[in-house]
């Protein structure tokens, strides 16, 4: 596969390098973005191509030119779903190719960290005091927010410090450029026109100033990283000067937060999570995102890790069961709120460090349970060589790829299952060994 696409870049390569002789002009205008080291004489080019060197050069030239065939296409497609034609030629030409965007877009995702690791540094020492200073100097603008939104100050100031170090740290890259690179190329063609076809939309409100869309190389901008369709649709002028500015305007951003959650089904004055334990045989294969009333979990051997019991009102809301670090680590039931933030941002740990950094602030500890922090996450291969072994064992995983999704724990929970272990789906390294060796 890999030869196939290499050769098939050599013949793309060979079929353009009349072409880019001919038509310097595309490559003029990025002369700016080519890297210094490939500004060789034609006749370098030559030996380097005769001594079978790759030429960076001549691929940075073709992929210009297809670039701006994508740019002359994307603006017809534009104008034809109505579009005023030359704003999207104004706000599309100027675009480069974003080599950040692309690269970050092409990788395999990353080392996966333990969730004890991203919730310690969520709830940081330096975020907390940060967090704490923020909520007492913007009070007035919270109240205000709080006012018309039911999110609480110290959820909105959680994200606000885990998006953005509240605001330190907002993304300096063009976003046209950014989101056209995605549009051009890749995976996510589909999302990035999408995006730009939304930054239109905010253009043409007069939301925005083309000369504020800066933001992070994937495309989210200001203190609260909104990416451009949750801009354009839940984005509010919270400080009435005609601008939507997440950029400067604290009250712009918190209040787009809290309008983005609360459309997103934000329950006022209920919990987000809950610290819980279980009784020894509990049935951790409803760990797979059950969800069931509170009293409904209290007759399955569910508690309050507190010794406590549940509020009156408490019983009948609605929870599902997770354990992110295994049997061994803090067991939380999540609320209709754990998902409203995950709109935000799709990650359990995400929710767990907003909602962690989000009591902290209000001098709670959502987390007594220690993490298992002796254990040391499995790193990509031994995923897929426990993927290999367990299907030889006879407990399908559907599938070899290194990722941990719910037929993998299921696996693993069979596996458990069958050697008389807690069945939390969760393979610590002592397990794995353990695995292995059968
Ligand atoms: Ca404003």
């Amino acid at each position: 596969m890999k030869n196939l696409t290499l050769s098939a870049s050599f013949l793309l390569l060979a079929a353009f390098l009349s072409a880019c002789a001919s038509a310097p002009d595309a490559a003029a205008e990025t002369a700016g973005e080519t890297p210094a080291q490939t500004s060789t004489e034609p006749a370098q080019d030559a030996a380097a191509i005769r001594a079978g060197s790759v030429d960076t050069r001549q691929i940075a030239l073709t992929q210009e030119q297809r670039f701006t065939a994508w740019k002359t296409d994307f603006i017809h497609r534009a104008a034809a779903k109505g579009y005023d034609k030359a704003r999207v030629a104004r706000v599309i030409n100027p675009a480069k190719i974003n080599t950040l965007a692309l690269d970050r877009d092409r990788k395999q995702p990353e080392f996966s960290k333990p969730v004890w690791s991203y919730v310690d540094s969520a709830a940081s020492a330096d975020r907390l005091n940060k967090g704490q200073e923020k909520l007492s100097e913007a009070e007035a603008i919270f109240t205000q927010v709080e006012s018309r939104y039911p999110v609480p100050r110290h959820i909105l100031t959680a994200i606000w410090g885990l998006e953005t170090s509240y605001g330190r740290i907002m993304g300096n890259h063009d976003i046209i450029s950014a989101l056209s690179t995605f549009a051009f190329e890749g995976r996510r063609s589909q999302f990035g026109e999408q995006q730009l076809l939304a930054i239109l939309d905010m253009l043409a409100a007069g939301d925005v100033r083309e000369d504020q869309l800066i933001g992070s190389w994937a495309g989210a901008m200001g203190m609260t990283q909104f990416i451009p369709t949750t801009f354009r649709d839940y984005a509010v002028d919270f400080d009435g000067d005609g601008n939507k500015n997440l950029w400067d305007s604290q009250g712009d951003a918190l209040g787009s937060a809290a309008h983005y959650l609360a459309r997103s089904g934000w329950r006022a004055g209920e919990p987000v999570m809950a610290e819980v334990k279980v009784v020894p045989d509990f049935d951790y294969s409803l760990l797979e995102g059950t969800t069931k009333t509170v009293s409904e979990w209290t007759a399955l051997g569910v508690s309050p890790i507190s010794g406590e019991r549940w509020s009156q009102d408490a019983n009948f809301l609605n929870a599902k069961i997770i354990a992110p670090g295994g049997h061994r680590g803090p067991k939380l039931l999540t609320f209709k709120n754990f998902d409203v933030i995950k709109r935000y941002n799709n990650s359990t740990s995400y929710v767990m460090g907003v909602t962690v950094l989000g009591e902290a602030l209000r001098g709670q500890s959502a987390i007594r349970t220690a993490w298992p922090r002796d254990d040391k996450p499995l790193a990509f291969e031994d995923k897929k060589n426990m993927q290999r072994k367990l299907t030889q064992l006879g407990y399908s995983t559907g599938g070899i790829d290194g990722q941990i999704g719910p037929n993998t724990r299921k696996a693993i929970r069979a596996w458990q299952k069958s050697n008389g272990l807690p069945a939390d789906g969760y393979m610590e390294q002592t397990l794995y060994q353990r695995l292995m060796a059968q």
